[in-house]
């Protein structure tokens, strides 16, 4: 008989450096790649690999996610399965998540009620295909009490992660910190380090007895990679799981082994880049592994005007259903439903959120527009940079970002 397995999905993340994204939803659920929201990839994975008894556990500004969540992610109950999401509820005292792992001991109930033998505990704000089956696979396998999965990443981003150092089997973790600003590289690249990916399979009774532990540890700031963590690799009870052994069904040479954390503007930005590349460095269109969304009834994307220089038409592009290009150009850009780009305009190396409406003669360049923003009529968006630092935030890249519902002046 095959194991029981509960997976709960990290999604209470406040996602601070994601800022004017943020303002109003939790990072979770910031728009991704067009048609999904971030926490589409993780539960696709989930989903895609068998595992469907999924809580997703919410705190920060969480409506929009709850909405989404329930909306998207309805499942038949019929043979037990459901992706619920679960509100920080003040099940053990008057506060709300102090942390991840709180956010586990708050939720106990829920563990208490599936009964499982195994508990995947994921993070839900990065860009990936994974096949969970396998990292479980290897849990079991190894008999350690938990998993982290493991992926090389730049050394100068060290203090983003969790950094991990194995032993000389290349599996057990002899030390964690949770972003070291001292990290040194690895021996045999010393460009790089091992990061957690803030994806963990736990035996349930390990789990448990640590988050209990920790729960009673008033010093602790009670989060997974802070705390938890450490304490199992100090009790010899971690093992890492090489993210290059993943291999999901459909993978090109080229995405295999793709990940990345959206936590910055500027990597929130590149990850949109991947998708358009001529061949996809992120491919959406492995339909072996597919990323599940939302889709209401929107008419397919439409292109108009096509004289003289007054041409609609997109290149390098992603465009969604609803949208109307009406004689203007678009280029490498990734634009979401419902968008409207009016005559004359240019809209060049940008994301464009739903119902985004850039007026004639306007001109859009590297910029991030979130939902419903309205640029009028000849308004310039990242053409002048210094001018837009004044009025829009501008990440270290250059990248334009004006926050949902703006109206850009004339
Ligand atoms: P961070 O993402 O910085 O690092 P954290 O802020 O704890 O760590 O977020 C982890 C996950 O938990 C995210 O999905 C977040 O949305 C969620 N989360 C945070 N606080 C929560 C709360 N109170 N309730 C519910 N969910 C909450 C983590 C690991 C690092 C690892 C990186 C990889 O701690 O070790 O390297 O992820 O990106």
């Amino acid at each position: 008989m095959s194991p029981k397995v509960l997976a709960i999905v990290l999604a209470g993340g406040e996602g601070k450096r994601l800022m004017p994204l943020t303002a109003d939803r939790a990072k979770p659920a910031v728009p991704f790649g067009g048609m999904y929201r971030m926490i589409d990839f993780v539960l696709s994975n989930l989903a895609n690999g068998g595992y469907l008894k999924i809580v997703v556990l919410t705190q920060y500004k969480s409506h929009s996610l709850d909405r989404h969540v329930t909306m998207t992610w309805r499942m038949s109950n019929l043979l037990g399965n459901y992706v619920a999401p679960v509100p920080a509820q003040q099940r053990r005292g008057p506060w709300w998540f102090a942390g991840s792992a709180d956010a586990i001991y708050q939720s106990f109930n829920l563990i208490n009620d599936e009964k499982p033998d195994y508990v995947i505990v994921f993070g839900a704000d990065h860009i990936y295909r994974m096949d969970p089956r396998q990292m479980v696979a290897d849990h079991i396998a190894s008999g350690a009490g938990v998993t982290v999965a493991g992926i090389r990443q730049p050394l100068h981003q060290a203090d983003q992660f969790g950094v991990i150092e194995v032993g000389p089997d290349g599996r057990r973790i002899q030390a964690f910190r949770e972003k070291p600003t001292d990290a040194r590289g690895l021996p045999d690249s010393p460009g790089e380090i091992y990061a957690s990916m803030g994806n963990y399979v736990f035996t349930t009774k390990v789990l448990c007895e640590a988050v209990e532990r920790d729960a009673a540890d008033k010093s602790s700031r009670h989060d997974m990679g802070g705390s938890i963590i450490p304490m199992l690799v100090d009790r010899g009870e971690a093992n890492v799981y090489d993210f290059r052994d993943n291999e999901v069904p459909g993978s090109t040479e080229r995405d295999q082994g793709y990940w990345r954390d959206v936590g910055t503007l500027d990597s929130f930005y590149e990850a949109h880049m991947d998708l358009i590349a001529i061949h996809p460095i992120f491919n959406l269109y492995n339909s072996a592994w597919p990323i599940y969304t939302d889709h209401p009834p929107w008419p397919p994307a439409k292109f108009v005007h096509g004289w003289q220089e007054r041409v609609g038409r997109a290149v390098g592009s992603m465009i969604s259903p609803g949208v109307i290009v009406s004689g203007a150009l678009v280029e490498n850009s990734v634009v979401s439903p419902n968008v409207r780009v009016n005559s004359w305009a240019h809209v060049e190396g940008s994301v464009l959120m739903e119902g985004v409406d850039i007026g004639r003669h306007a001109v859009v360049r590297n910029a991030i527009l979130d939902k419903f923003v309205v640029v009028p009529e000849g308004a310039e968006i990242g053409v002048d940079l210094e001018r837009d630092r004044t009025r829009y935030t501008v990440s270290e890249a250059g990248i334009v970002v004006i926050g949902k519902g703006h109206r850009v002046e004339p």
